[in-house]
């Protein structure tokens, strides 16, 4: 080689050598995400691991835990509002760096979800399971079966029977599903998502919180989605995998949740749906720790927490 094409080389090559260098710097973890208000609590529970080194598939299911316990949440685990028929009927996933996945759907009576679509991931060759099959199972790993009803949800569930009237209201109080995505000190992403549901849904109603890719999807090579709101609208356009796959298309996480937020309300317009009456929301976190939201309507915010400190984001919005 020549000599001026070998000293363009060597100078290309150690170009390259401090953007790889500049890139890995600018690598942000530890740092974990998660929904809504309620997201700065879990966030604070998740961090304690990360900041020691833990793994994010531990701080995920230790983070999402909190809501889950909190009576006073209405809309995850313990203190869930029931379906229509008074049932508290709890969905839960979580799903690791090495796409190991478990997942509870239509699950009664277990404060934590999410530890038992854990238990299902590490325990069962299943990824998935549900009603009956999924009590069974959680009690035969010991988890305690309890009532998760309590006072306030069921006279509130007495007065909607009134009505009966199945419309979910829009950023219920502010906080709804809980998603959580971390990206952990070795660089690894995992994720957890658990809610009770739509509030007074069907009996046997399930929605996207428990489906690996509708829900929740991690690639522990691009990075890691979310989602809170209307179940039925993350389902249809498998959303959180969707926004992964934008990601790995090179989209930053911001613009990927704009895109699957996109395709949600074109398809409310063919399906001459009102978009004023759904609520989407996606959080997206990618490799490098750089984190993105985005819904269809004003409401929805999310908790990131990193070195720096936890606080909370008003995503951007639609329908404005
Ligand atoms: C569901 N996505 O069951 C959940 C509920 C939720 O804001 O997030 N509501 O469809």
């Amino acid at each position: 080689m020549a000599a001026a094409a070998l000293l363009a080389n060597q100078e290309a090559s150690s170009k390259e050598n401090v953007k790889v260098a500049a890139g890995k710097n600018a690598v942000r973890k530890p740092v974990v995400i998660s929904t809504w208000k309620f997201g700065l609590e879990a966030n604070e529970a998740a961090w304690k691991i990360l900041k020691d080194k833990g793994r994010a598939l531990d701080a995920v299911e230790a983070g999402v835990m909190v809501p889950e316990a909190d009576p006073k949440e209405r809309s995850v685990g313990y203190g869930g509002r029931p379906d229509r028929d008074g049932r508290v009927t709890l969905d839960a996933c979580i799903m690791d760096e090495f796409s190991n996945i478990g997942s509870v759907a239509a699950l009664e009576f277990i404060k934590h979800p999410v530890s038992v679509a854990r238990a299902v991931m590490e325990k069962t060759p299943h990824v998935m399971l549900v009603g009956e099959g999924a009590l069974q199972f959680a009690l035969s790993q010991g988890f305690k079966k309890e009532n998760l009803l309590v006072e306030d949800s069921e006279k509130e569930w007495k007065e909607w029977l009134k009505t009966s009237n199945y419309k979910p209201v829009v950023n219920i109080e502010n906080h709804d599903t809980i998603g959580m995505i971390a990206l952990d000190e070795m660089g690894n992403l995992s994720g957890a998502c658990t809610t009770s549901g739509m509030a007074y849904k069907m009996h046997g109603r399930v929605g996207d919180s428990p489906i690996i890719g509708a829900g929740l999807y991690v690639d522990n090579e691009v990075g890691a989605a979310t989602a809170t709101g209307h179940g039925e609208e993350v389902i249809r356009i498998a959303g959180c995998h969707l926004v992964v796959e934008l990601m790995r298309q090179n989209r930053s996480p911001q613009e990927a949740c704009i895109e699957a937020v996109n395709r949600v309300v074109n398809l409310m317009k063919l399906r001459k749906k009102e978009l004023k009456d759904i609520q989407v929301g996606f959080i997206a976190l990618d490799k490098n720790g750089e984190h993105g939201s985005y819904c269809v309507q004003r409401g929805f915010n999310y908790a990131v927490c990193d070195a720096t400190g936890n606080r909370l984001i008003d995503a951007d919005y639609h329908l404005k």
